[in-house]
């Protein structure tokens, strides 16, 4: 209790004097970052332009390699999951998702329900293939103050509330209609996303709206409600008064409880989600001792934490001290990054699991306050991230969800081009996407999955092994350095205790140029494309690379390049698979001139993520080659729109908002 006490004294002589207020579209607006990893108290020689720093070509200097570290290792594997230390619980394909500030919705998902876009639904399409859905969470810092309208001026579903601009703290609020939900509702019926919504928490003048149209509207789509957004930043940012604590946020949970309770339309009352602590002024062990988790847990659906391991609060609002992002880089450039992160909730991982409520990280990225320029969207990050869902989920986490902000932060995992470009510019993606996708085949569609840490070589080349349904299946092998010269390229070598390794594994790699670099970034030899180039299908042919192995030695030895990763599959992954069930896709049908997104029928047609050539019956990888509705395989069944193939093109084309 001393040494919180001393961590909120600290806390508040640094930042008392600036009040960050809660609508700012970027991910915790920490106030710690004085004591926030790599805050060194330089100052930063330009500040950048916030519009552009979605597509900032900021290039930092990679790391030296080390020069002690081992090249070559072991990894001596149990075939089955019987006796396997330290195994995970059973993961989704859906445990990396995504954390969607409710300020940008209609710049991401579309102006009404009727206009969704087109890049978005691909991007979720392809998740989707490869994990069977996708989770995502609308909220954040804007809805804590967020504000049920009946109608927006052209029928948006949100829009920001005009300030008093000589109140420089009275930010606007966030706007929305019932669209917001309608929008939600319509991607779920083309794509299979499940979301979670959060009620505005600034008062206890429970505006509840959120919870009633979201109910009404998703029905089993809706997967949660969150009841409070890092309330352990509320005091600091000037939303409670002096001496809020844990007790303090208990007993608005618990009004918020009765309030839902008291509520006819709010049918299901059991569907909360919290404490989604920032981890900042208040641990969770401060929060246990509340008796949280027994007091609601017939409420709640899971417990939330949410979390970023940086900061960039100085460049973007004066708070803390400098984090400079060439010394802060070669942290985020080793296992021990995600180790790190995750020991503060090993204890709650527990804790969970004992009252049998899924764990989820529910809002995290590289650095708050935006992102660093030259980390968050490298290849380095994308590593990072990778590294940090798989060391998560090794820990029991059930979830993990990457936070979107606008065209102002670093780290956006897509971004849609500014309002006024979408006529020549096509999406980009941040390198993190990449790391999104990845998970989704490290754990696949069975829901049987389970993972392991084996890092057994030091902290620039962490491993994981996978289960899936109690055998062996999958091998994940991280090579941090950065050295074109071959001369850090490491070789994992991989033998099966218990069993006997296959003739042949099949490798996908994730490469890419440099840990600094954030274009050309390939898996399996496919890319989303560069910036302004991403339309949300993967480009270029896919390659994976089969390794043979030794059998007579039991072993298979699989390289990796100086910076890589490889996915190791023991057995062949474009095999067909028996959940792959043909189901008919159908879709609306209006397009523009310029910019001309389509929905890719292979994309949608295959449906682990491997190629769409071997099962060419199934729907075609080029455009063009699919003549008729026939071929085009649905993503879910029980889908009612309309129906239209472009004459002549053969590409399923859906309407692309502006
Ligand atoms: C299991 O995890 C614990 C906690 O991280 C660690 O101390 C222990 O060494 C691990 N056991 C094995 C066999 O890896
Ligand atoms: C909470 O937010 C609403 C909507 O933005 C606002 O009207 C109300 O005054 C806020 N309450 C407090 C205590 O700031
Ligand atoms: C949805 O947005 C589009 C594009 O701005 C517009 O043409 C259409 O009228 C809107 N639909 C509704 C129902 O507001
Ligand atoms: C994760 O859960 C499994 C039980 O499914 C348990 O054996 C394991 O120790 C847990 N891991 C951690 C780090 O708590
Ligand atoms: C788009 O709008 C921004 C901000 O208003 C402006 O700086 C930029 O020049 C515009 N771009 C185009 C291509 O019109
Ligand atoms: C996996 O879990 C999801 C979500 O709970 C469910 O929709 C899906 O049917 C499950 N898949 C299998 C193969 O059990
Ligand atoms: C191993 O996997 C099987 C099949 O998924 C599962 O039933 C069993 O509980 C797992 N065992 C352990 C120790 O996790
Ligand atoms: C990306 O790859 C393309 C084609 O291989 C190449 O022409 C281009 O120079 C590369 N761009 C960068 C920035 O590396
Ligand atoms: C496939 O990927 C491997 C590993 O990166 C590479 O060595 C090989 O050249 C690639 N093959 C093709 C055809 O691009
Ligand atoms: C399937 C589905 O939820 N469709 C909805 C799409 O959005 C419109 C409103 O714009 C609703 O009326 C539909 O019910």
């Amino acid at each position: 209790m001393l040494l919180s006490a001393l961590w909120g004294l600290c806390f508040l002589s640094t930042v008392r004097a600036v009040t960050v207020y809660g609508q700012i579209p970027f991910g915790q607006t920490s106030a710690a970052a004085a004591t926030a990893t790599g805050a060194d108290g330089l100052a930063p020689t330009g500040i950048p332009s916030p519009v552009t720093n979605a597509y900032d070509e900021t290039r930092l200097i990679p790391p030296p390699p080390p020069q002690d570290q081992p090249l070559a290792f072991t990894l001596n594997l149990a075939a089955s999951n019987a006796s396997v230390p330290n195994l995970s619980i059973m993961q989704h394909g859906s445990f990396y998702g995504f954390s969607i500030e409710m300020s940008v919705v209609t710049q991401l998902m579309g102006k009404n329900a009727s206009h969704l876009k087109v890049p978005f639904l691909n991007l979720m399409g392809l998740l989707q293939q490869r994990s069977g859905g996708v989770h995502i969470r609308i909220g954040g810092n804007t809805q804590d103050f967020a504000v049920f309208v009946d109608e927006l001026p052209d029928g948006e579903a949100t829009a920001k509330e005009k300030s008093d601009l000589k109140n420089p703290t009275l930010t606007p609020a966030v706007l929305y209609t019932k669209e917001m939900f309608y929008i939600a509702a319509n991607i779920s019926s083309l794509v299979n996303v499940k979301w979670y919504f959060g009620i505005p928490f600034n008062d206890t003048n429970w505006r509840l709206q959120i919870a009633e149209y979201s109910q009404e509207i998703l029905g089993d789509n809706l997967l949660g409600l969150q009841g409070g957004n890092e309330p352990d930043y509320y005091l600091s940012h000037g939303h409670r008064p002096e001496g809020y604590g844990p007790f303090d946020y208990f007993g608005e949970f618990a009004d918020l409880i009765v309030a839902m309770d008291a509520n006819p339309n709010i049918p299901i009352k059991n569907m909360l989600i919290g404490p989604s602590l920032a981890s900042g002024p208040w641990t969770p062990e401060m929060m246990w001792e509340t008796d949280f988790i027994p007091a609601f847990k017939d409420s709640l659906v899971a417990i939330t934490m949410e979390h970023y391991p940086s900061n960039n609060c100085f460049v973007q609002f004066g708070i803390g001290s400098f984090v400079d992002p060439q010394r802060a880089f070669p942290s985020f450039l080793t296992h021990q990054a995600a180790l790190d992160l995750v020991e503060p909730y090993r204890h709650t991982s527990n804790l969970a699991r004992e009252a049998e409520k899924p764990f989820i990280m529910f809002e995290t990225n590289s650095a708050t306050c935006g992102g660093l320029p030259g980390v968050s969207d490298s290849f380095g990050a994308a590593l990072w991230a990778l590294d940090y869902g798989l060391t998560m989920a090794a820990v029991n986490f059930s979830h993990a969800l990457l936070h979107v902000g606008g065209q102002n932060v670093y780290y956006n995992p897509f971004t849609a081009p500014p309002t006024n470009q979408t006529s020549f510019n096509q999406w980009t993606v941040g390198a993190v996407y990449y790391s999104v996708l990845i998970v989704a085949e490290v754990f696949g569609k069975s829901n049987v999955s389970q993972i392991v840490d084996t890092s057994n070589n030091g902290l620039f080349t962490p491993s994981y092994a996978i289960y899936d349904n109690g055998a062996l299946s999958k091998v994940a092998l991280f090579n941090f350095m950065d050295d074109p010269s071959g001369a850090h390229d490491i070789t994992g070598t991989i033998t099966v205790e218990g069993g006997q390794v296959p003739a042949q594994v099949h490798v996908k790699y994730f490469e890419a140029e440099s840990v600094a670099v954030k274009t050309n970034l390939t898996w399996a030899g496919q890319t989303l494309g560069n910036k302004f180039q991403v339309d949300g299908r993967l480009k270029g042919e896919l390659n994976i690379t089969q390794i043979a192995c030794d059998q007579s030695a039991n072993l298979c030895r699989v390289p990796v390049r100086a910076p890589g990763f490889a996915l190791v599959f023991l057995t062949d992954p474009t095999a067909p698979s028996a959940e792959d069930l043909p189901l008919t896709f159908q879709t609306s049908a209006f397009t523009r001139t310029i910019n001309t997104a389509t929905v890719d029928p292979a994309v949608l047609a295959t449906s682990n993520g491997h190629s769409g050539k071997e099962r060419a019956k199934l729907g075609s990888t080029s455009a063009g080659s699919v003549s008729g509705a026939e071929g085009v395989r649905a993503l879910i069944p029980g889908l009612t729109v309309l129906v239209a193939m472009m004459a002549g093109a053969g590409v399923v084309m859906m309407a692309l908002a502006r």
